[in-house]
Parts: C-alpha cells; structure tokens; sequence
C-alpha cells in the first residue's frame, strides 16, 4: 500500500521534474515578451526592429487618421449641404482639371512618404548582419526545432501541456504544475515550452527558418520579427535583443489542427549566464565540446590531409572555416 502511494507521487512529480531540466544553468528571468489581459497596443518593444516598427506604425496612423477624418467629413458635408430636404443640386466637378490632377497627385505624394519611411526599416530587417550567434529553427507539426550548428547540437521544444508533455493541449492541474515547475504561471500557458532558444543579450543574433513539412512561421513580436518557415527554403532573420528576460511568439501561418498549440520561448540571457548554458546544452544534447570545435576549427589544411580520410572527414565536420574543407579533399585524391 505504501509502495503504491510512494509509486504514485513520484508519478505525479516526474513530468514536472523532467522539465524542470535539471541542471539547467538560467535562473529566473522576468517576463518580458507576453501579451497582456486587455491589452490592445504592441509588446515591449526589445530590438531597434521593434522600436522602428512601432514608430512607423504610430506614424501611419497619424496619416490615416488625418485621411479618415477628411473623407468622413466631406462625406458629412455633402450629406447635410445637398439632402433631399435642402433641395440644393451639388455642383458639377467632371472633368475638373485641376481636381482630378490633385487627387492623382496628392495620393502619391502621401505613399512616397509613407515608403521614405518604411523602406529603410525594411532594408533594416532584410539585410542580415554578420552573426554572433547563428540558431536554425525548423518548423514541424506541431512543435518547433532549434539547431545550433557551430557547437553540433539540437533539441526540439513542445508547448507545455501539449501531447509531447504528456498532455492534450488543455490546462489541467497536472499542466499546471508542469507550468510552475519550468518557472512560469498558468497565464504562460499556451505560449511556454519545456525548452527554449537562449541568446545572449546584446548580440547579433541570426536566426535561420524553415519548415519540415507545411509552411509555419516563427515570431516573436517584442523582438520585431516574422519569418514564414518554408519547406525546402532557408530564411534568414536577425535581431538584437536589449533585455534579460523571457518572450513568446506563437506559430503565425496557420499549419494545421494544432496550430494554436506550437509557441515558441526565447530566453535572453547575459553573456556568461549564456556561456553556461551552452556547456550544459553542449553536455545534454551531444554537442561539440566547445574545446574541440575550437581546436577543429585551428587546424591548417595541410595538417587535415596528413590524416587518413576519416580523420579528415571529422576534421571537416569539426572546421568552422568551411574553405578547408575542400583544400583537403583535393590533397587527398
Ligand atoms: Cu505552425
């Protein structure tokens, strides 16, 4: 009888435990890049993306509300100035030249504004900067996948309380206590993973996207970035992220009956606090040894093609320089 209880309680701890992820170096970090009850505006902004983003957003808004008021008020106008009532015929304005040429024109002085504007924040975003940090992420039903190819690793990540937990995408209790045990509350539910992407704050991050079988879309809003995830197309997005803390982003091309149920976490975290997490990352996912990868890295091409060509082909793998691997192929044919 006592066996079974001790059986059972250990039951109920397990899957919190598992994703606790023992041994996992980040601490507790503020909740930064969540959506708020009621809240209508955008998340923190956390990038200059995101700050451009919003600003060029408050700044369309002034132009089409200016716009809407004036339509709206001729609108109004006309209606009081020739009701039936008034029995006043409006003037005539076909063929108005000076009119027509007006409204031909002030349209696109109003969109070449707006594009003096937003082009350069798009030139932002799409042109990708030389990465600190290079993360792949792949988009799969219904879950997504990060790779950190400089230290050789990867690891999927599962919404908490999704069917990979252990769940059926409901809050229950068991969800809930799963929530707690990986440091968050029940209102993360739906957006909290049991793994999440780490990024050292500051750095240039460079995110590459794609989809293993139907097109997704990796988001986090805070951060001012969106990137469909396209089977059999690599992507590229970047962002620099200012603050320590935590951000959420959900799938955003709707890719099938679990869609809702694919978020994704980003922990930024400091350079040392990041450091420490790749060691334990390296150590839990079978990564390269950040020792080796260095070393590999070292290694002159010469010195690759005096070893025997499968000493050579780990020496390839292990090369961040990609140019030596070739220069040791042809030495060795
Ligand atoms: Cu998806």
């Amino acid at each position: 009888m006592r066996a079974r209880h001790l059986i059972a309680a250990l039951l109920t701890l397990l899957p919190g435990q598992l994703l606790a992820q023992e041994g996992n170096p980040i601490g507790d970090l503020p909740i930064i890049g969540a959506p708020s009850d009621g809240g209508t505006g955008f998340q923190p902004a956390v990038t200059e993306l995101a700050r451009d983003l919003q600003w060029l957003d408050g700044m369309v808004l002034i132009i089409i509300t200016v716009i809407t008021v004036f339509v709206i008020g001729l609108i109004g106008l006309a209606l009081v100035r020739y009701s039936h009532r008034r029995k006043k015929a409006p003037q005539a304005f076909t063929h108005n030249t000076p009119i027509e040429i007006a409204w031909t024109i002030v349209p696109i002085v109003i969109l070449v504004f707006i594009g003096a504007f937003s082009l350069p924040v798009l030139f932002e975003q799409q042109e990708i900067p030389e990465a600190d940090v290079t993360i792949k992420t792949t988009g799969y039903q219904w879950f997504w996948g990060y790779e950190y190819p400089d230290h050789g690793f990867s690891f999927d990540s599962y919404m908490i309380g999704s069917p990979f937990t252990g769940g059926d995408n409901r809050l229950t209790d068991e969800v809930r206590e799963q929530l707690q045990a990986a440091g968050y509350s029940e209102d993360e539910f739906k957006l909290a993973t049991d793994t999440a992407m780490v990024v050292p704050v500051g750095a240039t991050v460079v995110v590459q996207v794609t989809g293993a079988d139907v097109i997704h879309s990796w988001t986090i809003p805070a951060f001012g970035v969106k990137q469909d995830a396209v089977p059999g197309r690599l992507a590229e997005l970047w962002f620099e992220a200012e603050e320590e803390g935590v951000y959420f982003g959900q799938c955003s091309e709707l890719c099938g009956i679990a869609h809702a149920y694919m978020p994704i976490t980003v922990k930024v975290v400091s350079q040392e606090a990041y450091e420490e997490w790749l060691d334990w990352a390296i150590a839990e996912y079978g990564g390269t040894p950040r020792e080796v990868a260095d070393a590999g890295g070292a290694v002159e091409a010469p010195a690759a093609a005096t070893l025997n060509e499968a000493d050579a082909g780990v020496v390839e793998d292990e090369a961040t320089n990609i140019e030596e691997a070739p220069a040791a192929s042809i030495v060795e044919q």
